[in-house]
């Protein structure tokens, strides 16, 4: 809560500046809250794990409960670009081993601003998920979004230094973190 930042939050879904997600019984939209925790949650903070950087700001955007279209990637990836430095984003094309989508005009275009106005002309840095189709055999070369030079593409490791069962291998990956992995291993909580 400490580290929560207004500036750098928007609900593209219902077009309001609250990020809340829409509780399901799934829980299918519990992806932002657990990554946001795992980046910035608070030190000593009596609850539950710090963060990575426990000193960052961090907002959220909902924009994936709905319908996901090329003006909702871009405002999106666009919002507050002298305000924000990195975007973490862990959404692109279907996980189904068949689909191979990317960035449509939009959302080329805000990454093409974001890299060249974004941060004070230093640059937005946006931080990609390589994909959770490992199980379907879909390959992150494929999406183009973790393909595309303007993102950094992460990829996932399991406590005992293994790809897990759902990681997508691949040329466009620059990096590789700690992540869940198999059940008699470590997992992420937040
Ligand atoms: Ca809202
Ligand atoms: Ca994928
Ligand atoms: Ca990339």
């Amino acid at each position: 809560m400490q580290n929560y930042d207004p500036d750098a939050s928007y609900d593209v879904n219902d077009g309001d500046p609250d990020p809340q997600p829409r509780y399901t019984q799934l829980n299918d939209n519990r992806h932002g809250t657990r990554c946001a925790g795992e980046v910035a949650a608070v030190a000593s903070n009596g609850i539950c794990g710090v963060g990575v950087a426990y000193n960052a700001k961090i907002g959220g955007v909902r924009m994936l409960d709905g319908e996901v279209t090329d003006m909702v990637e871009a405002q999106s990836l666009s919002l507050n670009p002298q305000h924000i430095d990195v975007y973490s984003a862990s959404w692109g094309p279907e996980d189904d081993g068949k689909t191979v989508d990317g960035p449509a005009k939009l959302a080329k275009e805000a990454f093409m601003r974001g890299v060249t106005e974004g941060r004070g002309g230093l640059g937005s840095i946006f931080v990609w998920a390589s994909g959770n189709g490992g199980r379907e055999k879909d390959s992150c070369n494929c999406d183009g979004y973790t393909n595309s030079i303007y993102t950094l593409s992460i990829s996932s490791s399991t406590q005992n230094g293994n790809v897990p069962w759902y990681s997508e291998a691949c040329s466009s990956t620059l990096a590789t973190t700690y992540s869940s992995g198999n059940l008699n291993e470590k997992q992420i909580v937040s």
